[in-house]
C-alpha cells in the first residue's frame, strides 16, 4: 500500500485521541502499541475485505488448515513488511518521538503452539497468502498460551500465559457466525415419516457455542488478506426456562482455556478429546455453511475445498464430514465417503510411538456418540473391502479400531487421498516401518512434503544487518524469490564482501550479547563462538549430548588451563513439558553446568553457558541470526524434520547435525563440506534394534574420555545435582541409553573439534556460511505450499520465479 510518512503521522495522532482521547506521552509503551496496531488494522482491513469478497465472488477452491497449534509470533512488524510501508512506519515513528522497537517488543507473542509443528502452521499461513493461495487456517483460541517458563534455583517453573490481557488487536469476533458443538448424551437412529430417511436423534447432549475470532493472514506485498480462524468456546445463548450456573460457564470455558503443554506425546486426556472434537467440529460446520451460501450441489464439493489434517489432532474432521453429509445432506454412504477422502488430506509429523493418538473406544462412544458410530462403520468397512485382498492379519493391523482404542493416524490415512511426511528421511520410514500395512494397501496416496520456513520473518525481520548487505551485493529480488539467494555464490571468493558478512554476524551476536547481560547479567564476548541448540527438551533431541561435550571441554580447561581454546559460548534454549520429569532433569544440569562454568575464573572466557528462559518465537529472532553453530543432533530416525535447522542456515550458521530429519537434505543442498556431520545412521541405529547388541556400559569401560566425562555427573563435580545427575547417569548406563547418546558421544566431539579447528580460518568460515545463505531459499516454504497446493490440494496459485 501506499503512505507518506506524514500521513502516517496524521493517523497516528488521530487514532490515539479516539482510543485515548489524552496526549502522547501520557500512553504507556503498551498502549502506544495498541494504538499503532489499531492503525495498521486499519491499514490491512480493504485487503483483507477485498480477498474474502473476491473468493466469494470467483468461487475460487479454498484450503482449509487444521491445525491444533499455531505459533504465528508478534505480528506488528510482519504485517507492515507484508504491506510495504514498514519503513515508513519506522521513519514516522521516529518524528513522532515514539521508540518504534520498543512498541515491536510490547507485543504479546501469541503462545498458541508448543514448537516445530505451530510454526510450521504458522510459515505456512504467511506462505499461503503470500504465494496468492486461498488457504484459511483453523484452530484454537487458547485463552492462555504455552507456559511462560523461568527458572528459580536452576529449576524449571511454569507460570500462566496470560497473553490475552490487554486484548488482541488483530482479532475479530465474529459472534453470528459461530456454530454448535455437541457432547455426549445419547444417539439413535429413526426413520423420519416424511421422507423415509433415517435421521439421529440425540437426547441429553451438552452443546457448546464455539465462537470464532479471526486475524488476517498477509501476503508479501501482493494485497491478499487470507484468514485464520480461532474458535473460542462459550456457552450457548440461554433459553428462557434455564438458567446458567458459574459451574456451567467453567465448564464450558475449561474446553478453550489452555493449550496442552506436551510436545510430541500424547496424553489421552478426556480435555485433549473435547479440545479436538471442538475446533475439527465448529470447523468443518462453518465450511460447509460457507459453502451451502455460495454454491448448489454438495457432490462437487472436493473439487471447491481441501481440507488439511495437520498431524492426527483434527482427525474428527473426517468423521464430522461424515456426520454432515449423512445427517444432515442425507447422501449415501458412499458418495459422502468418496466426497470426504477427496477433500481430506493428512500430514504426519512424528515416528514416535508415545506422540501416536489413540483414543479409548469407549472413551470416544461416551463423549461422541454419534460420531464413534461413523468411525465404527468407517472401520466396518475398510476390513469388509480390505480382508480379502490384504488378509486378515495386515487388515487387523491397520484398521482403525484395535486393542480397544481408535488410532488416528490410521484413520487419518484412510479418510483422505493424501498422506505426507516432512522430510524426505521421515517419509521414507513412515512407508517402510510406521505406516507400512497402509502404505502395502495405499501406496499412491503417500507423498513427501519436506518442511520450510519464511525467510520474510526469519531473514528480512529477524536480520536486517544481512538483509540489507544482501540488498547491497545481489539486489533485492531475494525479498519475493528466495532462489535469487543462490546468486550471492558468486562472491564465494570477494575478501571484501566475505569480510562483510562476518561483520554482519559479529553486529547480530552483539545485540544478543547486550541482550544477555541485560536479561541474565551474564556477560559473553561477542568474538566467541556462538554455539546453538534451541528447540523442546525431550530425550530423542539430545541436548543432554551437547552437555556432555560441555562437560568434556570444561575438564580438558581444568586439566590443561594454559593451552590455547577457542573461546565458546553455548546458547540453549527450552522448554520441558511440565510432566516430563526427565526433561526437566537436563535443565537443571544446563543451568548447574552454566553456574559452575560461568563462575570458575580458569575459564577465562573462553567457556560460558547461557541458558534463555523462554524460549518462544520471538526469542528465537534474537538468537538465531547470533548463532555461528546451529546444534541438530538428534538420533536418526527420531525427527521427522526439524525447521530451526533451517532458520539457521539461513542466517549463515553452520549445522553441526546427524543425518536425520531435513538435515540430510540441507547436506545434499550446501554439500557436505558446508556443515559438520557425526553420529550413527538410520541404518545403524535400526541394525542395534534389529540386533538388540547396543551396551552403553560396554562403551564407557573401554574409553577413558567417556569415562571422565559421564562420572562428572555423579562425582560433585557439578555442585547441586545429587539427584538429576544421578538419574541421568543411571538412564545412561543403567537402562542402557535409549537415544544413543554414548554411542555417538566420540563421533560428536570430534565433530566439536573439527568446529574449533574450521572456526581459526575466518575467510574460509565465512565462504561456508554463505554456501548455507545461499542455498537456504530451497528451504522456502513459499516452496513448500506451492508443492501441497499442486500436489494435494489441487488448488490454483498465482506462479511466482520462484515456485519450481
Ligand atoms: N513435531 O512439534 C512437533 N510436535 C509433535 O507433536 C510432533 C512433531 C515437530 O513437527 C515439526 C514440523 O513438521 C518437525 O520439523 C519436527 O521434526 C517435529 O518434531
Amino acid at each position: 500500500m501506499k503512505l507518506t510518512t506524514a500521513q502516517f503521522k496524521t493517523d497516528y495522532r488521530k487514532l490515539l485521541k479516539t482510543l485515548y482521547a489524552e496526549e502522547q506521552d501520557e500512553l504507556s509503551t503498551s498502549e502506544q502499541f495498541l494504538v499503532l496496531g489499531n492503525l495498521v488494522r486499519q491499514y490491512l482491513a480493504d485487503q483483507w475485505q477485498q480477498t474474502t469478497a473476491e473468493y466469494n465472488r470467483t468461487q475460487r477452491k479454498q484450503v482449509y488448515y487444521f491445525s491444533i497449534e499455531f505459533l504465528p509470533g508478534r505480528l506488528l512488524e510482519s504485517n507492515l513488511l507484508n504491506l510495504g510501508i514498514l519503513d515508513t512506519v519506522r521513519a514516522g515513528s521516529k518524528e513522532l518521538g515514539l521508540d518504534f522497537d520498543q512498541l515491536v517488543a510490547a507485543e504479546p507473542d501469541p503462545g498458541l503452539g508448543n514448537g516445530g509443528l505451530g510454526r510450521l502452521a504458522s510459515c505456512f499461513m504467511d506462505s499461503l497468502a503470500s504465494m496468492q493461495i486461498a488457504g484459511n487456517g483453523n484452530g484454537i483460541r487458547y485463552r492462555y498460551g504455552l507456559f511462560k517458563q523461568a527458572f528459580i534455583n536452576g529449576y524449571q517453573v511454569e507460570l500462566p500465559d496470560d497473553w490475552l490481557r490487554n486484548g488482541n488487536v488483530w482479532e475479530v469476533c465474529k459472534e453470528s457466525k459461530a456454530c454448535t458443538v455437541r457432547f455426549g448424551g445419547n444417539v439413535y437412529l429413526r426413520r423420519d415419516e416424511a421422507s423415509g430417511q433415517l435421521v439421529p436423534v440425540y437426547e441429553n447432549t451438552q452443546d457448546v457455542l464455539a465462537v470464532p475470532y479471526d486475524t488476517a493472514m498477509l501476503g508479501y506485498h501482493n494485497h491478499v488478506g487470507n484468514t485464520m480462524r480461532l474458535w473460542s468456546a462459550e456457552l450457548p445463548p440461554q433459553a428462557d426456562d434455564h438458567y446458567y450456573t458459574q459451574a456451567d460457564k467453567a465448564a464450558v470455558a475449561r474446553i478453550t482455556e489452555v493449550l496442552y503443554p506436551d510436545d510430541s506425546n500424547y496424553d489421552g486426556q478426556l480435555l485433549r478429546l473435547h479440545q479436538e472434537y471442538f475446533f475439527s467440529s465448529a470447523g468443518v460446520q462453518s465450511i460447509i455453511r460457507h459453502y451451502r451460501r455460495h454454491q448448489q450441489s454438495l457432490v462437487d464439493l472436493g473439487r471447491q475445498i481441501a481440507i488439511h489434517i495437520n498431524d492426527t489432532h483434527p482427525t474428527l474432521v473426517i468423521p464430522e464430514l461424515m456426520r454432515i453429509l449423512l445427517d444432515e445432506e442425507h447422501l449415501d454412504w458412499s458418495v459422502a465417503w468418496r466426497i470426504t477422502t477427496q477433500v481430506m488430506s493428512y500430514t504426519n509429523h512424528t515416528i514416535l510411538q508415545e506422540a501416536l493418538e489413540k483414543w479409548p473406544q469407549d472413551m470416544l462412544a461416551r463423549e461422541l456418540p454419534r460420531i464413534y458410530q461413523i468411525i465404527a462403520e468407517i472401520d466396518r468397512r475398510f476390513r469388509v473391502e480390505m480382508t480379502p485382498i490384504y488378509g486378515a492379519e495386515r487388515v487387523q493391523r491397520s484398521a482403525p479400531f484395535g486393542d480397544g482404542q481408535v488410532r488416528m493416524a490410521y484413520l487419518a490415512v484412510i479418510g483422505s487421498h493424501s498422506t505426507n511426511g516432512v522430510a524426505k528421511l521421515h517419509t521414507e520410514l513412515l512407508q517402510r516401518d510406521v505406516l507400512a500395512d497402509l502404505y502395502a494397501i495405499y501406496p499412491e496416496r503417500f507423498n513427501n512434503k519436506t518442511n520450510g520456513i519464511t525467510l520474510r520473518r526469519w531473514v528480512q525481520l529477524a536480520n536486517k544487518p544481512l538483509s540489507e548487505l544482501l540488498d547491497q551485493q545481489i539486489g533485492s529480488g531475494w525479498r519475493s524469490a528466495s532462489s535469487e539467494l543462490e546468486t550471492v555464490k558468486a562472491y564465494q571468493n570477494d575478501p571484501a564482501f566475505l569480510a562483510k558478512l562476518a561483520q554482519v554476524k559479529l553486529t547480530n551476536k552483539q545485540r544478543l550479547a547486550d541482550y544477555v547481560a541485560a536479561t541474565l547479567q551474564i556477560k559473553i564476548d561477542p568474538i566467541a563462538l556462538f554455539d546453538v541448540q534451541i528447540k523442546r527438551l525431550h530425550a530423542y533431541k539430545r541436548q543432554l549430548l551437547h552437555v556432555l561435550g560441555i562437560i568434556d571441554l570444561y575438564q580438558r580447561i581444568k586439566a590443561a588451563p594454559d593451552e590455547h581454546y577457542q573461546a565458546r559460548v553455548h546458547i540453549f534454549g527450552a522448554k520441558a513439558a511440565p510432566s516430563y520429569y526427565y526433561a526437566k532433569e537436563i535443565i537443571k544440569l544446563i543451568n548447574a553446568l552454566a553456574d559452575l562454568v560461568n563462575h570458575d575464573p580458569a575459564m577465562r572466557d573462553r567457556l560460558k553457558i547461557v541458558f534463555l528462559p523462554n524460549y518462544s518465537v520471538s526469542l528465537a529472532e534474537k538468537i538465531i541470526p547470533a548463532a555461528d553453530i546451529g546444534e541438530q543432533i538428534s538420533t536418526a530416525s527420531k525427527e521427522a524434520s526439524g525447521t530451526s535447522n533451517m532458520k539457521l542456515m539461513a542466517n549463515g550458521a553452520l549445522a553441526l547435525a546427524t543425518l536425520d530429519g531435513a538435515n540430510i537434505e540441507i547436506r545434499d543442498a550446501v554439500g557436505a563440506d558446508n556443515l559438520f556431520l557425526f553420529g550413527l545412521t538410520v541404518d545403524e541405529v535400526y541394525a542395534y534394534y534389529a540386533q538388540q547388541n547396543y551396551r552403553a556400559q560396554t562403551l564407557y569401560d573401554q574409553s577413558p574420555r567417556i569415562r571422565r566425562i559421564l562420572d562428572a555427573l555423579v562425582d560433585d563435580t557439578i555442585p547441586g545435582i545429587q539427584t538429576e545427575g544421578r538419574d541421568i547417569y543411571d538412564s545412561l548406563l543403567r537402562f542402557n541409553d535409549d537415544y544413543f547418546v554414548v554411542r555417538d558421544l566420540e563421533s560428536y566431539l570430534a565433530a566439536q573439534a573439527q568446529i574449533d579447528q574450521a572456526y581459526q580460518d575466518q575467510n574460509q568460515w565465512q565462504q561456508r556460511a554463505l554456501e548455507n545463505i545461499a542455498f537456504a531459499g530451497r528451504f522456502s516454504a513459499d516452496k513448500t505450499v506451492n508443492r501441497y497446493a499442486e500436489d494435494i490440494w489441487h488448488v490454483h496459485h498465482q506462479s511466482r520465479p520462484e515456485t519450481k
